[in-house]
């Protein structure tokens, strides 16, 4: 039973307010699917657009009264904190170069926040953000989605278990192409602000999908990166930030590994892949075959574990919606995040109650911050022809 709620009854959904995503907007919507998935949450307010004109116009598409359609962010936290039925929640989901400010907003407010990551523009901002969200008290979660898949929380249990032996190699892909052509020439809209440095931020490539890398590499393997050596690529003519990323790097117990991240690898849409592997045995997991699990313990025959079948471990089961054979994917690992959000905000509502009633792994602003840390340390290695820089702890 959820936290604040009484036998027999639904806990009323939280009230959830949106900060970009208008029409058009990819990452927007999959925010709202994954709100949606469970029940968790009615979507009620947002400033979802730049323009007074197509904020209005997203606003009534997704059928919010118009006293809670807003044309500027600080506006709608002040006003939404301020109503007995405001929002509880704020999930932004703008140009990363506003990340920071809005959540600063809505903070001050009082309002919870969900972010998409990059967690900021710059590791300063992430810094002040994460003070912030400490003397606070209130949930601030990170949207690195690709931690909510069954099969990943799977192999999260195997590395705990100690079903890999010691860690070695931790190896993490992340290619794609949609980023292989000038803007101008692919027409992809959805891509020219992740590719302008005054709205990315420091990263290109390496912030926007690198930070994902990191994070899945970390959460399964239980390692934390200590040192990296970077080379940051932009090989479309024109393009100021990276668009390739090799990077090494050297783990908290003694691993070692590569992360590469791509926008420039044609055949390859969002192919994040992560390989594991110990002195006992290896795993690899794919995002575009997110219901298996490839495990190969050493000196037997490689064996597939697949999501809904008796081979798939109680982690993975507690984040299962459907039976085995009826795949499972990016909205629903997106949705894990959603639930797990939901009830910490929930356990936030009842007040004196500090734990959370399901087992929860969502993503938080340390993990922001650490995602920037990445970045810059990235940056900085790669203009220095490849030193190692040591991560902050
Ligand atoms: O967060 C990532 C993005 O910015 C995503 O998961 C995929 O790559 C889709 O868009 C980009």
């Amino acid at each position: 039973m959820a936290a604040g709620s009484t036998p027999g009854t639904a806990p009323p959904p939280i009230r959830l307010g949106m900060v970009g995503g208008g029409e058009g907007a990819f990452i927007g919507a999959v925010h709202r699917y994954a709100a949606r998935l469970d029940g968790d949450y009615a979507l009620v307010a947002g400033a979802l657009a730049a323009t007074p004109e197509k904020a209005r116009r997203s606003g009534l598409a997704l059928g919010l009264a118009e006293d809670r359609i807003y044309d500027d962010y600080a506006h709608m936290a002040v006003a939404e904190a301020a109503r007995p039925d405001g929002i509880e929640a704020v999930a932004i989901v703008t140009p990363n170069h506003l990340h920071a400010p809005v959540a600063t907003a809505f903070l001050q407010a009082g309002i919870h926040v969900i972010c998409d990551k990059p967690v900021t523009a710059t590791a300063a901002e992430a810094q002040a953000l994460r003070d912030l969200v400490e003397r606070s008290g209130l949930v601030f979660a990170l949207t690195h989605n690709y931690t909510g898949y069954a099969m990943v929380r799977h192999a999260r249990q195997m590395v705990q278990d100690g079903a890999l032996g010691r860690i070695r190699v931790v190896q993490v892909e992340y290619p794609q192409d949609w980023l292989a052509e000038p803007i101008e020439r692919s027409g992809n809209k959805q891509a020219d602000w992740r590719a302008d440095p005054a709205r990315a931020g420091a990263g290109g490539c390496i912030g926007d999908i690198g930070t994902h890398a990191l994070q899945l590499a970390e959460f399964v393997s239980g390692q934390q990166a200590t040192a990296i050596c970077a080379e940051l690529t932009s090989f479309v003519d024109g393009r100021l930030l990276d668009d390739n990323a090799q990077v090494m790097l050297r783990y908290s117990d003694g691993a070692r590994g590569t992360l590469w991240a791509s926008q420039v690898a044609p055949g390859h849409a969002n192919d994040l892949r992560l390989r594991i592997y110990g002195s006992s045995g290896g795993i690899e997991w794919r995002q575009q075959q997110p219901d298996e699990l490839l495990w190969s313990p050493l000196g037997q025959p490689t064996q597939i574990i697949r999501r809904g079948t008796p081979a798939a471990n109680a982690a993975a089961a507690r984040v299962s919606r459907l039976p085995g054979g009826h795949p499972e994917g990016y909205i629903e690992a997106f949705g894990t995040l959603y639930r797990e959000i939901a009830d910490h905000l929930r356990a936030a509502r009842a007040r004196g109650q500090a734990k959370a009633p399901r087992d929860s792994h969502f993503p938080t602003v340390a993990d922001g911050l650490r995602g920037l840390q990445f970045v810059e340390a990235a940056v900085a290695s790669s203009r220095a022809g490849g030193c190692w820089v040591t991560m902050p702890a």
